[in-house]
């Protein structure tokens, strides 16, 4: 096991409180500002910034479904993964640059395109484990038709769902659901890909107040070719209530083709996901009735968000099943591959990226359920969590289907073996949906914004300790149990003695992590933002701690319910475990050392020559 000396000292008082206060900042942009979190928040993930153990969304592993539950997933599994292997054909629609008609309307007819509708409007009313379960079949199965199912109800229609008013449900969720009619999300554009809210598309008012006036361009919109309702995003005038002024907010509405001035452009010609179709799609001076406004006017950008933050451990599923996918095909061929008198299977090297494999796959599953077994157990703090598993799953998925094609060697390599497609179709999912870049900093600035409105809350409570002495007792208390080492964070009850060792040593991580978090505060205050470095470094150990502990959980249940797999289970812990262990103590200390912040400067003095000169900027040896 592993073990660290923990050298942490109890920061002065007068220090502590000095460096935080977010009382003045304007509003926050991910790469700008931090700002102030107040609301309370059963998030396993938020509350590590704080060096707090909530556990229970994690511990023990959830498990939501009742057993009708369980019944209707697996009466659902089958005529599903039929369709996938009796109807569809996967290559045909990569090579033909788009799923046909006949296979769609299968799709329909299985009910496949209002899976989360509820009954009374026609669909499965399946929850969102349900979904994954399902997504995972996908996923082992058909990436390309992964996009036009989750375009258009993962993100396309969802809004309606989550935001819709009765009548908006009424009229849209049967066509969306039954009705054949595709739905997608229309909210990228040309010049605003990452940061979202600087959308340049405008929705004016009519002089009567009947409707908006749409104009905007959207691009790489996933059903653009076919579908006939978005959910659009656009700004719009917005009086401030407090000063009376005026200003462009986002708004959400729903737009049917129908409406007339709604285009678009040809499919666009991609690296993969050829089955689905991607165009641009303009609106030029739609008529939108104001009662297809989606949630509040001037709200769109968090309609959007959270249109997101739902379909993001979605991904975490999908790509559990390709994963699958592709281990079933390196394993295939090292059972039966003989080389130097050896089937491929015997030699340690070959084990070793097997293993690996399967290992990343039990994390990124056992992370997607996690996430949306929370979420059907109503939780409305997920954001960080899916987040983590939609980053994971997709460098995980990459590794796991490159690394099938290494074992596969020059045939992995050939179109025949069924894995090139899968990398190609798996290269976007690190991009879209919020880039994996984007979401780290995500992460680490909404952990961090969390722990300093904590750090916040207890600077007030010492402007009156005598009022406060509770609260500052308890976080005292706290503070000098972790410095001595003891009262730290302790996972021994939830894990099972097998693992005792591994929940010790991710407690400590934990602790660590808190510790890093509040000296990252104090060292940069709000400036953190501008330390992408370091904030991409807490995210990669925040990464590593929330896949240990759903392993650690998920694990432990195999072998509290003495599952055949138990033992199986464990050792795929375990080898985790170690190996994220490892790294996210030396992702913290790169955070937190000043010699890796030389190491950044240097980095940054490179990327400038080059960015500076336009090119690689070296003599070449035969000059
Ligand atoms: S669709 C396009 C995807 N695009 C993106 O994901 C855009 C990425 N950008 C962003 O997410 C945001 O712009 C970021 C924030 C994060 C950069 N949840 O000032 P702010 C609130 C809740 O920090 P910004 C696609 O790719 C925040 O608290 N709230 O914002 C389709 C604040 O609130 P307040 C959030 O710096 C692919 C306010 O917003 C969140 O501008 C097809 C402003 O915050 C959040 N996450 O940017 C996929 N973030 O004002 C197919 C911010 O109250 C699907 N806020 O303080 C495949 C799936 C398959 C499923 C299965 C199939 C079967």
């Amino acid at each position: 096991m592993l073990k660290i000396v923990k050298q942490v000292t109890l920061v002065p008082r007068t220090q502590y409180f000095m460096f935080y206060s977010t009382a003045a900042l304007p509003r926050t942009k991910v790469q700008h500002e931090v700002k102030e979190e107040t609301k309370s928040n059963s998030s396993f993930m938020a509350n590590i910034f704080r060096g707090n153990l909530v556990s229970a969304q994690v511990f023990p592993y959830p498990d939501v479904l009742s057993p009708e539950d369980k019944e209707l997933t697996i009466s659902l599994q089958d005529p599903i993964s039929r369709f996938y292997k009796e109807f569809n054909d996967a290559a045909k629609s990569d090579e033909n640059c788009k799923t046909d008609d006949k296979t769609l309307d299968k799709l329909w007819e299985l009910g496949c395109f209002g899976a989360q509708v509820s009954h009374d409007y026609g669909g499965m009313g399946i929850n969102n484990t349900q979904y994954g379960r399902l997504g995972q079949i996908v996923g082992y199965n058909d990436l390309g038709l992964a996009i036009t199912l989750g375009a258009h109800q993962s993100i396309g229609f969802k809004g309606i769902l989550l935001y819709g008013t009765s009548e908006q449900k009424a009229k849209y969720l049967p066509q969306v659901t039954t009705g054949k009619i595709y739905a997608a999300f229309a909210l990228t554009e040309s010049s605003a890909g990452s940061d979202a809210s600087s959308i340049k598309s405008k929705a004016v008012l009519s002089a009567d107040g009947k409707h908006y006036v749409l104009n905007g361009t959207k691009i790489w919109i996933s059903n653009g070719g076919f579908a006939n309702i978005f959910t659009v995003f656009a700004q719009t005038e917005v009086v401030d209530k407090a000063s009376g002024a005026k200003k462009d907010k986002v708004t959400a509405f729903i737009v049917e083709r129908a409406f007339g001035g709604v285009t678009n452009g040809p499919p666009e010609k991609k690296m993969g996901i050829n089955a689905s179709s991607t165009t641009e799609v303009y609106f030029d001076n739609v008529k939108v009735p104001v009662e297809n406004v989606l949630g509040e006017v001037g709200e769109g950008f968090k309609v959007a968000m959270n249109i997101l933050n739902t379909g993001r451990y979605g991904m975490g599923a999908i790509l559990s099943g390709s994963m699958k996918y592709c281990i079933e095909k390196a394993v295939d061929h090292v059972n039966n591959r003989v080389q130097f008198g050896k089937k491929l299977k015997e030699y340690k090297g070959i084990q070793e990226k097997i293993a690996q494999m399967n290992v990343i796959q039990y994390v990124t599953e056992s992370m997607a359920f996690t996430i949306s077994q929370n979420m059907d157990a109503g939780s409305q703090d997920y954001h960080l969590e899916a987040a983590i598993s939609k980053v994971f799953a997709s460098e995980a998925a990459w590794y796991v289907c490159d690394e099938a094609i290494q074992v596969l060697g020059g045939m992995g390599y050939m179109k025949e073996a069924g894995l090139e497609r899968v990398l190609r179709d798996l290269r976007i999912f690190r991009i879209f949906e919020g880039t994996n870049d984007i979401l780290r900093l995500f992460v680490a600035l909404t952990g961090i914004q969390y722990a300093g409105s904590h750090l916040k809350e207890l600077q007030k409570a010492f402007r009156n300790p005598a009022a406060n002495f509770g609260f500052i007792f308890k976080e005292a208390s706290r503070r000098a149990a972790s410095t001595v080492g003891i009262g730290g964070t302790d996972l021994s009850p939830f894990i099972v003695n097998e693992l005792q060792d591994h929940g010790k040593a991710t407690a400590e991580c934990i602790d660590l992590f808190g510790q890093s978090v509040e000296s990252l505060l104090i060292k940069y205050g709000k400036n953190i933002i501008h330390e992408q470095n370091v904030l991409n470094r807490l995210a990669n150990a925040a990464i590593d701690i929330f896949t240990m502990v759903v392993v650690l959980s998920r694990s432990s249940r195999a072998v509290q319910k003495n599952l055949p797999t138990a033992h199986h289970e464990l050792n795929m812990t375990k080898a985790w475990c170690y190996q994220a262990n490892e790294r996210c103590r030396t992702n913290l200390r790169n955070a937190t050392s000043s010699q890796q912040l030389l190491h950044y400067e240097l980095l940054s003095d490179i990327a400038e020559k080059v960015t500076e000169t336009g090119a690689v900027n070296t003599t070449h040896v035969l000059e």
